[in-house]
């Protein structure tokens, strides 16, 4: 009896130490413990929190509406495989958590997208996040980002939309509330900076704020000659540059600038708070 009470005894104590340990470990990314859970070798189409599953297709990649400039010509044919792209911007919680320091401009919120972030400075939190996870996260190519970005390659001119004039629900842009000249007057979408992430509605594959909010780095060189000679099957840009690119549009934009095929080329080690970004990794 005397034994069997020190047995008893000692598991009471082997939990009431060892307990809080084990919380302490399952805490340790916090909110970014989502991402812990995203299997790259997770079999094809299976849900995981915090990403999406896009199949992969091919699709009409560039200035399908007739309104963009030349480096968005010429429109051409292009397939991606299978790929899994986050639901939303690393916000500055995520980044905080890996990193240890908040770049942003816009802080006291943790669900902003993170800013101030060069193209460097993203590979430098995917590197750290990958050591942490095991896991092989990276930026979406160009031509991953602009198929997600239509819905899984549906001809839209925005992230799940076309109508200019329904911005406002989708995005935050240069609306009313903003301070700049170039701001649309008519259109209030809520925010004079970057918004939380998901506050506004998704497009046709559950992606938040793939139109404005912050520009999102993708992997590519940027060449504006690179259209006219791209592969057909996944292609991953220039095989080298000075500039990488950027996409989406961001608060401080106009309409114009905001579309799903429009580009932007700046120079990897160049940050500005309306510069983010997003994570995908492929499918196998
Ligand atoms: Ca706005
Ligand atoms: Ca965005």
């Amino acid at each position: 009896m005397v034994k069997r009470l020190s047995f008893i005894n000692l598991v009471f104590f082997i939990l009431i130490i060892l307990l809080p340990v084990l919380s302490m470990g399952e805490g340790e990314f916090g909110d970014t413990k989502w991402l812990l859970n995203m299997e790259p070798d997770t079999p094809k189409g299976k849900a995981i929190e915090g990403m999406v599953f896009v199949k992969g297709g091919c699709y009409q990649m560039g200035d399908t509406f007739g309104d963009g400039s030349d480096m968005e010509k010429p429109v051409h044919e292009v397939c991606v495989d299978d790929f899994y792209m986050a639901k939303y911007e690393v916000t500055q919680k995520q980044w905080t958590e890996v990193m240890g320091s908040n770049p942003s401009s816009f802080k006291d919120c943790d669900n902003c997208p993170v800013e101030k972030v060069s193209w460097n400075d993203a590979q430098e939190y995917i590197n750290k996040l990958n050591q942490k996870t095991g896991k092989n996260y990276r930026l979406p190519t160009e031509a991953e980002w602009e198929y997600a970005a239509r819905s899984g390659g549906k001809n839209e001119k925005y992230a799940g939309f076309s109508n200019e004039s329904e911005l406002y629900l989708y995005a935050n842009f240069c609306d009313s509330n903003c301070e700049y000249d170039w701001k649309t007057k008519n259109q209030d979408d809520g925010y004079k900076n970057t918004s939380p992430v998901g506050k506004y509605k998704p497009n046709g594959l559950g992606i938040y704020d793939i139109t404005g909010n912050v520009w999102e780095w993708v992997n590519d060189w940027y060449d504006d000659r690179y259209y006219k000679s791209s592969p057909k099957n996944n292609p991953g840009g220039a095989s080298s540059g000075e500039y990488r690119v950027l996409r989406g549009g961001s608060w401080d934009f106009t309409p114009q600038t905001l579309r799903a095929s429009n580009r932007y080329w700046i120079k990897p080690a160049i940050w500005t708070n309306s510069y983010g970004f997003r994570l995908a990794f492929s499918a196998h």
